[in-house]
């Protein structure tokens, strides 16, 4: 029995906010877990202080499937990103003591090594074509196998996936929403072209990607998917919402580009469709929105039975927690496709010294017991919660739109 005697959220904000649940155990063993989902951080904190704590205080941490079946099946409430990500932090947090009290890195708990490392995609994007071939120039200098694609589109101010000049992305960038405007005419103009030009000055050697991040319809997917096929993408993220998952059908009609879906994921059932009827070619749930490490293997083992392959979200939203679990569940999970890498600010991986490391395109978990991730709370008390919001998109014409 490693009996669970206290649990506290830990809110900072260091660049950006990140929210980590800490559970100890009376044997001095803590572990940690990433709660943070961006733009509703205080809300997921809420409900671990107010309603996971006080459930979990007197339980065996070693009880990690009977605890997430508890946390889940008797809430009575389930689903949705606020509970699945505060069941994935206490998730994260005690496969981290589970692996502290063995003594071994949490993938060998997982069944040891698939591989030697995990490949991983950067980002590049620029204002225009020629300076989001700068940036894809510069990760593949810097050893990047994979890279992703995102240009500003001529005529629009702004657009999902571009820096503002000399800044870094950061798309959580006010404390109230702020507002651009979206033309999928413009758009679509924009990414053959983007495309094409980006096979010619880098080749075929180094896989290329890009994010629609929800902006299509299914038909304009397809037509979008076509175009794009004589560059060879590696995929194609979010061309529509997946709501409505019957939907991909249409798309797979008419183009044969691989498809990746499911940030915005947070149960099994989000996907059970785009994976049986293989509608899809990775899923791209991450550990801390979909229920901690225990539900995110039972989502790739359903897709392994389907040739779908995985592609963890790691935008700089996802705190170093769980950057650090997903290369853990990576590292093991048979049918690993890609990690999403956008590196963390010096002064984040300084709140949060790790283990992971990056080399030559790839990532590895670090051999340290447990996932190998710390928090300095005295630098992370420094930092309080800033108030910030995700965008939103509208048309030209002011009608509200996906971002
Ligand atoms: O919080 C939202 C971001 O994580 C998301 O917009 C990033 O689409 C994204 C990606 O592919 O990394
Ligand atoms: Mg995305």
């Amino acid at each position: 029995m490693a009996e669970i005697i206290s649990a506290r959220v830990i809110v900072t904000c260091p660049g950006r906010n990140f929210v980590t649940l800490r559970i100890e155990t009376r044997a001095g063993v803590y572990g940690l877990g990433d709660a943070t989902l961006n733009g509703r951080e205080l809300a997921v904190a809420s409900y671990l202080n107010d309603h996971v704590i006080p459930c979990l205080i007197g339980r065996d941490a070693h009880r990690i499937e009977d605890i997430w079946q508890y946390l889940y099946k008797g809430a009575y409430w389930r689903r949705g990103p606020v509970t699945m990500s505060a069941i994935g932090a206490v998730d994260m947090a005690l496969w981290d003591i589970k692996g502290k009290m063995a003594g071994l890195p949490v993938y060998q708990l997982l069944g040891g090594a698939s591989r030697e490392g995990c490949m991983v995609y950067g980002h590049a994007n620029g204002a225009d074509i020629e300076e989001t071939i700068e940036a894809a120039i510069a990760h593949v200098e810097q050893g990047y196998k994979a890279v992703r694609l995102q240009s500003g589109v001529p005529g629009l101010a702004a657009t999902y996936g571009v820096a503002k000049a000399g800044e870094r992305y950061e798309p959580a960038d006010g404390a109230l929403p702020t507002e651009s405007l979206w033309s999928t005419e413009k758009y679509m103009r924009s990414v053959a072209p983007l495309f094409e030009k980006a096979r010619e000055a880098l080749g075929w050697d180094v896989h290329l990607l890009h994010d629609v991040h929800h902006r299509l319809t299914p038909i304009e997917a397809g037509r979008l998917g076509r175009e794009l096929e004589p560059y060879r993408p590696f995929w194609v993220e979010d061309p529509t919402p997946a709501e409505n998952q019957a939907a991909f059908r249409l798309i797979r009609q008419h183009t044969n580009v691989p498809l990746a879906v499911g940030e915005v994921f947070n149960s099994i059932w989000d996907a059970k469709q785009l994976i049986e009827e293989q509608l899809i070619d990775y899923v791209r749930t991450t550990i801390v929105h979909a229920g901690g490490i225990t539900h995110i293997r039972r989502i790739a083992a359903l897709a392994d039975l389907y040739q779908v392959r995985t592609g963890c979200h790691g935008a700089t939203d996802l705190s170093p927690v769980t950057m650090a679990a997903a290369l853990h569940f990576g590292l093991s999970v048979p049918n690993f496709g890609i990690q999403e890498l956008m590196p963390h600010t010096e002064l984040t991986n300084t709140v949060f010294p790790h283990a992971y490391s990056y080399r030559h395109g790839m990532m590895h978990p670090g051999d340290a017991p447990g996932l190998g991730i710390e928090i300095d709370e005295e630098l992370a008390a420094k930092y309080e919660y800033t108030r910030a919001f995700l965008p939103v998109a509208r048309l030209e014409d002011g009608t509200m739109f996906n971002w």
